[in-house]
């Protein structure tokens, strides 16, 4: 039985989301209002475009369509820019020890992100040739909870649905992962990721014997 995994980007290989948080703040103090650390929690494994109507209602701003995709343009590149400085140390603790695992194991390995930004980003530090295939948020039409990023990452990487395993650090993610009949593994809080199969802080909490037993596993409804 053929495993695959799918990892999730933001907060489980890069922490991109305070870059996300410096661009989004820099959009609201220039629209008159403030935006914090804690605000920016909601947007975690948020799609941009939700993220662009939660920060209006944040702000009580109305604006038209229109509007909204010029500011979201703004946002993008303010963003980019922080992650055009990137490099290969902001790669999160022990992810290719455990990319090197699965690679030694031959168990192909898929991205499942609602970045638009996601292949730019593994390209900056260094990590895009370890992915036989990327979904991200160019790919699909519902954002997460909605399993589609998931199970098309699966197809992609032509493994069943039930036999992928997904690392996510978003609880929208997790309900993804557990929609598409996925195993899933919070990475994070545990009192936040609780619907998850099993929770690690990150990943040097997880042992090759875990990941051993995990790729040999069946995955019980
Ligand atoms: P972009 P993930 C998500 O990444 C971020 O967590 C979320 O904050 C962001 O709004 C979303 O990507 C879209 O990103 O503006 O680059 O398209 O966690 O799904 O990898
Ligand atoms: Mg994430």
């Amino acid at each position: 039985m053929k495993k695959g995994i799918i990892f999730d980007l933001d907060g489980v290989i890069v922490d991109t989301a305070k870059y996300h948080y410096l661009a989004w703040r820099k959009l609201a103090n220039r629209l008159g209002f403030e935006f914090s650390q804690k605000q920016n929690e909601l947007f975690k494994g948020v799609s941009r475009k939700r993220c662009m109507d939660i920060l209006l209602e944040m702000g009580n701003v109305t604006a038209t369509q229109e509007q909204k995709e010029a500011w979201m343009i703004e946002k993008n590149d303010d963003y980019l820019a922080f992650i055009e400085e990137m490099d290969d140390s902001e790669i999160l603790p022990d992810v290719p020890k455990m990319l090197h695992f699965l690679k030694d194991n031959t168990i192909p390995i898929a991205l499942g992100s609602a970045s638009k930004n996601a292949k730019p980003i593994l390209e900056k530090v260094g990590l895009l040739s370890y992915f036989d295939a990327i979904v991200d948020g160019n790919n699909v039409t519902k954002a997460k909870p909605d399993p589609e990023v998931f199970l098309l990452a699966a197809e992609k990487l032509g493994v069943e649905a039930t036999n992928c395993i997904v690392f996510e650090d978003a609880v929208a993610g997790i309900e993804a992962a557990n929609a598409a009949n996925m195993m899933s593994i919070g990475i994070g809080e545990k009192e936040v990721l609780s619907e998850a199969t099993f929770i690690f802080k990150d990943f040097t909490e997880i042992s090759i014997n875990f990941m051993n037993d995990l790729i040999q596993l069946e995955k019980k409804d």
